[in-house]
């Protein structure tokens, strides 16, 4: 497993079921950063943050059938190229990465919400020498309160899938906040928008 730098986490992750807030608070968050670290924020996501990534990400969440086998590597050909091309070049410069999604989505999404078991992941992950962040935001909130901020928005492939598999999802995040409790902070997400930005200040406060 791999240690927090000594200058702090500068690989920051951000997680949590559709509709779980995270992405509202991000601007937040980049704030925070921006003020920690004089060499600059990038901001960016998975599936995407390259160009041909962006273009796995549409092929992703466009309708229409995918095996979770090949949904599996097409998340990993983005990520390769993400790390490639954006996070690796971005840390090595010494700036932060705040990465709206990445790892611990694909151990809760296709690990356990599509069954495929966190083996394989493990495995793929240590073939492709793939980096954990330092530090996770995990936003977690009960399904039901996650598909109601989502009602009346139209559907991709993967937010169509039923309660059932949302809540596999939410039991894989927390399954890897107990695995590495040391790296996750778990954001009580159901609350408040002023509660939930209270949390996260709290939260970044104490590790940046
Ligand atoms: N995916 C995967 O399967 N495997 C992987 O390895 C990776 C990803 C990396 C796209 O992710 C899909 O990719 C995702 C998992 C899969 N699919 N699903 N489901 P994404 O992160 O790009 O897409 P998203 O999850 O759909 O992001 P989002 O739409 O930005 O949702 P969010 O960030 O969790 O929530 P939000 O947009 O900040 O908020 C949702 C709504 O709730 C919005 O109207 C807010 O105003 C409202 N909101 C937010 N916070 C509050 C509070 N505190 N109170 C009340 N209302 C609130």
């Amino acid at each position: 497993m791999k240690s927090t730098p000594p200058d702090g986490p500068r690989f920051i992750s951000l997680e949590g079921l559709d509709g779980s807030g995270k992405t509202t608070q991000i601007d937040r968050i980049v704030d925070f950063c921006e003020q920690r670290n004089p060499r600059g924020v990038v901001v960016t996501r998975e599936p995407g943050g390259t160009e041909v990534g962006e273009r796995i990400r549409h092929i992703l969440l466009e309708h229409g059938s995918l095996h979770p086998q090949t949904e599996l590597l097409l998340l990993f050909a983005a990520r390769v190229q993400h790390i490639k091309a954006v996070v690796a070049p971005a840390l090595a410069l010494g700036k932060t990465v705040v990465c709206d999604r990445y790892l611990d989505a694909t151990y809760a999404y296709q690990g356990h919400g599509r069954g495929l078991g966190a083996p394989l992941i493990d495995g793929l992950s240590e073939l492709l020498a793939v980096p954990p962040p330092d530090l996770t935001l995990f936003f977690d909130v009960p399904v039901s309160v996650a598909l109601g901020r989502r009602a009346g928005r139209s559907a991709d492939r993967i937010e169509a899938e039923g309660e059932a598999f949302f809540e596999r999802v939410r039991e894989g995040y927390q399954t890897r906040v107990r695995a590495q409790p040391e790296r996750f902070v778990v954001i009580s997400a159901a609350k408040s928008l002023a509660e939930v930005a209270l949390a996260v200040d709290a939260a970044l406060a104490a590790r940046l």
